[in-house]
């Protein structure tokens, strides 16, 4: 098949997942052609079959806002028609699915058809989507995507509540990739950071305000009380960063705490880490949790949103309540003061992630395509 993939490029779950499919969909032989505004974060080197193509949007002084939306169905009409694509797959919904209908209708008054599958990730639904500034346009471009996909049970069912819905959604988790992500001998790292053996928790994310950082710093400061000696590794980078590092200066644990910024190499870290903390406000699936499962790491998450479907409270880590840091901090020194039972947490955090599998879920992926062009081809045709 010719797949055109429409993606934000940068860190974001929604992008990583999208480039992951389209290099994953790439082996198996389809032609991927990823359409953003940059190259995605993920995409690295020379593939075969990738193309990638910039949707370039040029300023004119009466544009505050230069419109990406338009100059973005506008490239999706050419690719679709010089690249022959089969089916567009657009992640995230805004303005994605928009400019995905756009292009359609335009290629419809040449008599050309484009099956369009809409992936929901999160944000799109559950804070920017539901604002009333996008929420009848979010609703619109969903019913007349020819596929809709939610990467939980919860955002699919968040979807139905909050927006007047007609299409059936698909569940379609996000996956891992179990080679790469897994526990690697990184001893000398390790020795360099902890060298008198101290415990490793870690966190990943894009310090938005929904991930709510500080109280991994919270969770991380009654782990100290405890007596436990440790270091907390924060990774990433976003606009909560200085509010973090402030934090961490009242509580004058910053000789523990290492800001490690954005990075590629995030399984090198989590082969050091003796827990992972994603503390968040709202998380549709948490991919971040899932890589660190993947590499043996048990996971203390919040409650909220698709965490549950993910995190076995008891079995790969513990779920809490949004803000109790006090529990949270109980539990993560439960795990880190308890050799055997950080040890069967981490056992079962894997199992758990094989579960989750790349190419299982790029099977499900492929048969969802084949199934859509299949309606969208019968609905063409005439009786
Ligand atoms: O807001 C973000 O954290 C980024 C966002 C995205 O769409 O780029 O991530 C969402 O999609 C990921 C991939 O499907 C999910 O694993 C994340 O849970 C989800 N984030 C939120 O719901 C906050």
């Amino acid at each position: 098949m010719n797949i055109g993939i429409v993606l934000y490029p940068t860190y974001g779950g929604s992008g990583v997942v999208a480039t992951e499919l389209g290099k994953g969909l790439a082996k198996r032989g389809h032609n991927v052609h990823f359409i953003s505004y940059a190259r995605p974060m993920r995409l690295d080197g020379f593939h075969e079959n990738i193309s990638f193509h910039e949707v370039s949007f040029s300023a004119y002084p009466l544009f505050e806002y230069p419109p990406y939306d338009l100059a973005l169905a506008s490239h999706m009409v050419d690719i679709i028609k010089h690249q022959k694509l089969d089916l567009l797959h657009v992640h995230y919904a805004i303005p994605h699915a928009t400019s995905a209908y756009l292009a359609k209708q335009i290629l419809r008054e040449s008599g050309a058809s484009i099956p369009v599958v809409t992936t929901l990730h999160g944000t799109d639904i559950t804070i920017v989507g539901i604002d009333p500034s996008y929420a009848p346009v979010v609703t619109f471009s969903i019913n007349k995507s020819d596929g809709v996909t939610a990467v939980s049970e919860y955002l699919r069912e968040e979807t139905y509540k909050h927006f007047d819905i007609t299409k059936e959604i698909e569940v379609i988790p996000n996956f891992i990739d179990l080679k790469r992500f897994r526990k690697s001998e990184q001893s000398h790292f390790k020795k360099a950071l902890c060298p008198n053996g101290e415990k490793v928790l870690v966190h990943v994310s894009n310090f938005r305000e929904v991930k709510r950082v500080s109280d991994t710093v919270e969770v991380f400061h009654n782990v100290l009380k405890s007596g436990i000696k440790a270091h907390l590794l924060l990774v990433g980078d976003g606009p909560e960063r200085q509010k973090v590092e402030n934090r961490c200066r009242e509580l004058k644990i910053c000789d523990k705490v290492r800001f490690l910024g954005k990075q590629e190499k995030i399984e090198d870290i989590l082969s050091i880490a003796d827990l992972f903390l994603i503390p968040s406000g709202s998380e549709t699936f948490g991919l971040a949790a899932l890589e660190a499962m993947s590499c043996s790491v048990p996971v203390l998450s919040t409650n909220i949103g698709g965490l549950p479907e993910l995190n076995i409270h008891g079995e790969t880590g513990y779920l809490c309540d949004l803000g109790d840091t006090d529990t949270m901090g109980k539990y993560a020194v439960s795990i880190l003061s308890d050799d055997g039972l950080q040890k069967k947490l981490s056992a079962n955090a894997r199992k758990r992630a094989e579960q989750f599998e790349l190419n299982q879920v790029i099977d499900h992926y492929e048969s969802y395509y084949k199934s859509v062009i299949h309606d969208v081809t019968a609905s063409a045709t005439p009786q």
